[in-house]
């Protein structure tokens, strides 16, 4: 019943799609920033711990952000010292465990900004997308890199 009228009302307010009837309970984000870019830049990355409480084993197989037009699912890796990143199907979060997202390792992708740049503090909203079709919801503060790295957009040397 209550689901039923959920539903109803999500399809009024005109935001039914494939993602978003589920809530992905047994999954806890924590720790989450989305890295600061210049105004210049279109592209930036999202870091996370995602734990999974529950018994089956998840998959982030991507996202949705307002302020961005496209969200993947990515691993940086390094190759002969040349960084580059490759795009993942999906990241597993297995059961009763974590995994983290980090600068250097996989994180969520945030492509073809829209509008205005970002600015430290403000926060991003995010909505993960899982395999069996559940989404969390997240708002992420915006946070200059911590250090290091220099991500793998833009970032051509390391230290
Ligand atoms: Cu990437």
């Amino acid at each position: 019943m209550l689901l039923k009228s959920c539903i109803r009302s999500l399809a009024l307010a005109g935001l039914l799609s494939p993602f978003g009837l589920l809530a992905a309970d047994s999954i806890e984000v924590s720790d989450g920033w989305v890295r600061w870019m210049p105004p210049v830049a279109e592209h930036t990355a999202a870091y996370m711990v995602i734990s999974n409480h529950g018994d089956e084993e998840r998959r982030l197989v991507g996202g949705e952000a307002p302020r961005f037009g496209k969200v993947e699912v990515h691993e940086s890796t390094e190759q002969d010292g040349v960084a580059r990143m490759i795009h993942l199907d999906y990241i597993v979060v297995p059961v009763h465990g974590a995994v983290e997202l980090k600068p250097g390792g996989y994180h969520v992708m945030l492509m073809q900004r829209q509008g205005d740049g970002l600015e430290e503090g403000e926060s991003i909203e995010l909505q993960l997308h899982f395999d069996d079709g559940s989404t969390k919801q997240l708002e992420l503060p915006v946070q200059r890199g911590a250090g290091g790295h220099g991500g793998h957009h833009g970032g051509h040397h390391r230290h």
